[in-house]
């Protein structure tokens, strides 16, 4: 065979192949092409992308997969590999981190809740929106996963105690910045809530015990108040 036949034989499967994860893509999603759909559990980091939907006021499909989540079903893994929530698919577009998420959907919406390239706090509202899943939500993550451990032996348990120990103290660390940044300011970035008040929220929110809840200081504390008591956070919410 020629090298361009096997070049057409090649681009053939790979046709093959796009065309497929295509129809699973759209097979899953019901009819994608008219409407974006979002995966989601409740009280998931799909709350972000819910609370962004209400601030907006646009909607999507929701699937939720129940309280106790099939993520490692093949139905879901076919939507998205890595087992994780939230996933938006919209047409043949599939999304799988929830910031990206939002962000995607105030973009389309125009939404001000993304502070603009050309606005002066733009670096501070990067900033602030990683910081809410990378440097907030972290300490929060490796406490829930350890905790899911079962049957563990005493050595095994001492281990989890440390773990748990150091994510509260990375955490007491952590929100010393948002103390500071929030003094004289009641959203975090350009005067406005922003999708960096909804990406910090979110771990806020799961820090509502007063194992954690302890940790914030009195800024951060009204601040959470704040967000929570949001006629949007509480739609997205009490989405089942
Ligand atoms: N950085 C990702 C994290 C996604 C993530 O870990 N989601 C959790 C639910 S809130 C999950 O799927 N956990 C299941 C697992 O890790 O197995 C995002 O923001 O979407």
């Amino acid at each position: 065979m020629s090298a361009s036949g096997l070049a057409c034989v090649i681009a053939a499967i790979v046709l093959l192949v796009t065309d497929v994860a295509h129809l699973s893509l759209r097979a899953a999603a019901g009819d994608a092409r008219l409407m974006a759909t979002l995966y989601h559990v409740p009280t998931s980091r799909s709350l972000r992308v819910l609370w962004t939907l209400e601030e907006i006021g646009a909607t999507v499909e929701v699937k939720s997969l129940g309280v106790r989540p099939r993520l490692q079903e093949p139905e879901y893994l076919a939507i998205n590999p890595a087992g994780t929530l939230p996933a938006l698919i919209d047409g043949d577009r599939a999304i799988y981190e929830s910031l990206a998420i939002c962000e995607y959907l105030a973009a389309r919406h125009g939404s001000d809740l993304i502070v603009a390239p050309d606005e002066p706090e733009r670096p501070e509202f990067v900033q602030w929106l990683l910081y809410g899943e990378a440097t907030l939500q972290a300490p929060l993550s490796a406490t829930a996963r350890v905790r899911r451990i079962r049957n563990t032996t005493p050595e095994m348990q001492a281990g989890i105690d440390a773990v748990l120990s150091d994510a509260r103290h990375s955490l007491s660390m952590r929100v010393k910045l948002l103390e500071q940044r929030l003094e004289g300011r009641d959203f975090l970035v350009a005067g406005r809530m922003t999708l960096a008040d909804i990406s910090v929220g979110y771990p806020l929110n799961n820090m509502g015990k007063p194992d954690f809840a302890s940790l914030l200081g009195p800024r951060a504390t009204a601040y959470r108040e704040r967000l929570l008591a949001r006629p949007a956070f509480q739609r997205a919410a009490a989405v089942p």
